[in-house]
């Protein structure tokens, strides 16, 4: 999969002709930049067809929080947020991701209607998840992850992150491939935010092209995250809170479709729909 030839089509999903936007729902009462607002199915449904409305091409609906110190919820809470909604959108026709980290949930999900199985922990956290999505010949994104937030960031020490990025994401993918996931089903992300400081949530997006090395469509997933706080602060100024960060997601879709992104994951679709038709017209003016 060269640049060149476009960013990688995910074998199983329909096929997009520029990054792809994927919209978040996130059915929690605490998600670190939208959670409680959409806590609840029916609203939580409207919310995702309302994204769809706004050009989201797919729909990532995740029912716990990943933000730090969030705590997990238990197997039969997250089925309850999660199912209904999956099974909602999907019967809508909309292309459903589940952003889960757990086998019976990415299992009935699937079942649900849902076309993408989205796992923070790359398969880590549940050894149940690599079978249940190899059985289901389901795509599957594989984030990098090092563990659970503990408070402190203490996984986040790099001397090369770009370079253990790519090596960490390198051997998920082969344990995911031995796993018996289609080698043209699998995604890489890697994963803003978890176990990384600012500086190194933006060395790895001045190195995609590194991690598109790694031969399998890239998902970046930079929206409202903390490292845009702290660079529109400045030095001295504190972070704008989540929900004034888009315009700076929107830039980073635009730079990251430029670079060949297969996808964008974002809160606020409208501007990153945008963004990311920009990039494409640029890279059709290249083409020329
Ligand atoms: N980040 C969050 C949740 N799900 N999924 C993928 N693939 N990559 C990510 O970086 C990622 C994710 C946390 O953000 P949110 O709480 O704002 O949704």
């Amino acid at each position: 999969m060269s640049k060149k030839s476009g960013r990688g089509h995910v074998a199983g999903l329909p096929v997009w002709d520029r990054c792809a936007v994927m919209g978040v729902v996130n059915v929690t009462p605490d998600s670190f930049s939208d959670g409680g607002r959409w806590f609840d199915t029916t609203a939580a449904v409207k919310h995702g067809l309302h994204l769809v409305d706004e050009g989201a091409d797919l729909v990532d609906v995740g029912g716990e929080s990943t933000r730090p110190g969030a705590t997990r919820v238990d197997e039969a809470e997250e089925l309850r947020r999660v199912i209904p909604v999956v099974r909602g959108l999907a019967s809508e026709g909309v292309v459903v991701s589940v952003d889960t980290m757990r086998a019976s949930v990415a299992e009935q999900a699937l079942a649900a209607g849902a076309a993408l199985v989205n796992d923070v922990s790359g398969g880590l956290a549940d050894p149940a998840m690599i079978p249940v999505v190899a059985d289901a010949g389901a795509p599957f994104v594989v984030m990098h992850w090092r563990g659970f937030h503990e408070g402190d960031n203490i996984r986040g020490v790099y001397e090369d992150v770009v370079s253990e990025v790519v090596d960490e994401l390198h051997a998920r993918v082969e344990a995911v491939l031995d796993g018996g996931v289609a080698p043209d089903r699998i995604v890489v992300d890697p994963g803003l935010g978890f176990s990384k400081e600012a500086e190194h949530d933006l060395a790895l997006l001045a190195g995609l092209d590194r991690l598109l090395g790694l031969g399998h469509p890239l998902l970046v997933a930079a929206s409202r995250k903390r490292f845009l706080g702290r660079v529109l602060a400045g030095p001295e100024g504190a972070p704008p809170p989540a929900r004034e960060r888009d315009a700076a997601t929107a830039a980073v879709s635009a730079l990251a479709a430029h670079q060949g992104a297969w996808a964008v994951r974002v809160h606020e679709v409208r501007a990153t729909a945008d963004a990311v038709r920009v990039a494409r017209a640029v890279e059709g003016a290249r083409e020329l």
